[in-house]
């Protein structure tokens, strides 16, 4: 299996998270690219491909034309405002409030485009943001031709929706190689998100949609980030009612009980038939993930492999989480050796 990549990964090089209270040092960094690209190396998963330039445009399909704005000149207006930390909010639109006029001031834009405050903006975040999409578009490209790539893709994405980041996303890089299959031809989708959290941005993204079907597995929204989205009643609206599905899983969750809901999900691709597979690739199930609460163990990714390469459907896997830094490349190249078997 090819694998596409940015040699600028550490582009947006964040040094704060604010996480229990503290400032402490992101769990989501660039050398979590590095560890998963010496597994791809030593155990001959396949080439390792640089990204191609890309029409960026069509982030526009699923990004709002002032969110991208406001991304691009976050940073610089945070330092004309003379503040010495990275950007972070500190006030939101909440419902005591009005949350449809956007301020002027970038205090205020940050609150009214942030979902969630661990994530930091500096210097190099939105030019990292746009490798991360390049990715997903240069995979996107390549599967016409191929049965399965890897895009190693960083920062994640699967949090980031139409106008809003967080949890570490800023461009849905997934939602987007899906509206470049599209374009090219595709005519239905099938998302599975396997991160251990809720991809609440792609969910969003697709809701009012029957041509690309949203699943996620995830920990229980009622105990896990992000909290306010991901339960098993959000079944899509509109045109899109039937074409969303939530597994929302306990504290403790094992490999057993986590598959059983992968089969689930598993019969429905069967249904849907789906022209091409994307995989919200997260290995933050793991049993020693440092922020998550599931019990994967590292031999269980092979069979998760397995299982999505049984469908036999062209399938792109996207990078989203996964922090366990030593087993991050173990697990991920696990899941992939898995499928190829
Ligand atoms: C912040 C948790 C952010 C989770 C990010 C993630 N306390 N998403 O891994 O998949
Ligand atoms: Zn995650």
């Amino acid at each position: 299996m090819k694998t596409i990549y940015s040699k600028k990964y550490s582009l947006h090089n964040s040094l704060t998270e604010l996480s229990g209270g503290k400032l402490v040092k992101p769990f989501e960094t660039s050398a979590r690219v590095k560890f998963i690209l010496n597994e791809i190396s030593n155990r001959k998963l396949g080439p390792i491909i640089e990204a191609k330039d890309q029409d960026l445009d069509i982030i526009y399909k699923v990004h709002d034309k002032n969110y991208v704005k406001f991304l691009e000149t976050a940073w610089d207006e945070w330092i004309k405002e003379g503040f010495k930390g990275e950007a972070i909010p500190t006030v939101w639109p909440s419902r005591s409030m009005n949350s449809k006029i956007i301020p002027n001031n970038i205090e205020g834009k940050l609150g009214y485009y942030c979902l969630a405050n661990e994530t930091s903006i500096s210097q190099g975040t939105i030019e990292g943001a746009y490798e991360s999409v390049k990715i997903a578009l240069t995979a996107a490209e390549i599967l016409q031709n191929e049965k399965s790539i890897f895009a190693l893709c960083r920062p994640p994405g699967h949090h980031a929706s139409n106008d809003q980041y967080g949890g570490y996303c800023f461009f849905n890089n997934i939602a987007i190689a899906a509206e470049k299959l599209i374009e090219e031809g595709a005519k239905k989708i099938f998302i599975l998100d396997i991160d251990f959290h809720h991809g609440n941005g792609t969910q969003e993204i697709f809701y009012n949609r029957p041509d690309v079907y949203f699943a996620s597995l995830h920990g229980d929204p009622m105990e896990a980030f992000p909290h306010f989205l991901g339960h098993a009643d959000e079944k899509g609206i509109e045109d899109g009612e039937g074409f969303n599905l939530n597994c929302p899983l306990p504290r403790n969750t094992s490999y057993a009980q986590w598959r059983k809901s992968l089969i689930k999900v598993i019969d429905e691709v069967k249904t849907f038939c789906p022209d091409f597979f994307l995989i919200s690739l997260g290995v933050d199930t793991f049993e020693n993930d440092p922020i998550s609460f599931f019990k994967l163990k590292s031999v269980d990714y092979f069979d998760v492999g397995r299982i999505i390469s049984s469908l036999n459907l062209p399938t792109l896997f996207v990078m989203e989480g996964g922090y366990a830094i030593n087993q991050i490349g173990i697990n991920t190249v696990n899941i992939l050796k898995g499928f190829e078997e």
